[in-house]
């Protein structure tokens, strides 16, 4: 049995539980803090903030997390970044009124900077050779320039409406970040280490088939090559003949952003009858 802690509330709680879900493994609803069982693998989950998670699985009280790379790198914690999840995709970003003149980096000297970040700004400030004062502030750091709390903000950026909404403009872009699967470091339980590599193996393989698409679509036999030219698959596409004389079922794996380009060009070599379904998990 393992245990992994995920978000309680807020941006990656929803993505995590449909990763797992997706993963085969239902979990029941969230309650901060306590340990719930899921059905479909020997997991626990227990609920977190997500400034918790990456203490709670250095410490071992959970052998695995979901968490942002930025709490992460913030927390400084020993643990492992095992997996990659590819949401939550954010960065950490400084940003300055926008009626500065902003001449560079060095326009932060002796500048005050507002920011929940000061691991991961003192870092950066050092390796650049700034000098500017850290104001650590914990909520709502995109005011502090409007309540003279701060002359610039290091703060996560997403889409930046909320840096503009605050008369705000990102100047540097210094760290970024997505989801990451986290592993205690001292694991050494062989029975745990198997349960880590197979939940890793599920969760990959749900990964890899996001973006993608399976595509069904009938064709003249006489155009099968000409349709094979233009279509990936996992190793080339599978053909099969219809009872139909002369036709043929052609199934391929296609990227959903080539999607509508690749159908345009089967319709014009003569494909007919397109089937496009969603792909849930592609097992390598
Ligand atoms: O309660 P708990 O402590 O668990 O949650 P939290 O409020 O600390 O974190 P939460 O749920 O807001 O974010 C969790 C994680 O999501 C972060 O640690 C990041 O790894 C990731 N993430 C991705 C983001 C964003 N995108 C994001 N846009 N975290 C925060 N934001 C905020 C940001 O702070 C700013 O206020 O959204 C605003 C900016 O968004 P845009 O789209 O306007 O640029
Ligand atoms: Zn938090």
């Amino acid at each position: 049995m393992i245990r992994i802690a995920i978000q309680s509330k807020g941006r990656l709680n929803e993505n995590s539980l449909q990763l797992l879900k997706e993963s085969g493994i239902e979990v029941p609803e969230s309650k901060r803090g306590l340990l719930s069982s899921a059905k479909g693998f020997p997991l626990e989950v227990v609920y977190l903030r997500d400034d918790d998670i990456p203490q709670a699985v250095a410490m071992g009280v959970a052998d695995l997390g979901i968490v942002g790379q930025n709490e992460v790198a913030e927390r400084g914690y020993n643990v492992k970044e095992i997996l990659p999840l590819g949401f939550g995709a954010c960065r950490i970003s400084l940003a300055i009124p926008k009626s500065v003149d902003y001449s560079g980096l060095t326009w932060f000297n002796g500048k005050r900077i507002a920011t929940s970040y000061p691991v991961i700004l003192q870092h950066f400030l050092d390796e650049k050779g700034i000098n500017a004062e850290i104001h650590v502030i914990t909520g709502s750091v995109e005011i502090a320039p409007a309540l003279q709390m701060g002359d610039a903000i290091f703060d996560i950026v997403s889409s930046g409406s909320t840096l503009i909404a605050n008369g705000l403009v990102e100047v540097e872009k210094i760290f970024f970040s997505e989801a990451v699967l986290i592993q205690s470091p001292n694991l050494v339980d062989d029975e745990k280490l198997d349960d880590i590599e197979q939940l890793c193996f599920r969760f990959k393989s749900n990964l890899e088939s996001r973006g993608l698409k399976y595509v069904l679509m009938n064709i003249p036999q006489s155009r099968v090559d000409a349709a094979v030219a233009l279509l990936p698959g996992a190793k080339s596409p599978t053909i099969l003949p219809l009872a139909l004389g002369g036709w043929c079922s052609i199934h391929a794996v296609i990227a959903e952003s080539d999607l509508w380009e690749k159908i345009g060009q089967l319709k014009q070599i003569g494909a007919e009858d397109i089937l496009v379904l969603n792909l849930e998990n592609m097992i390598r």
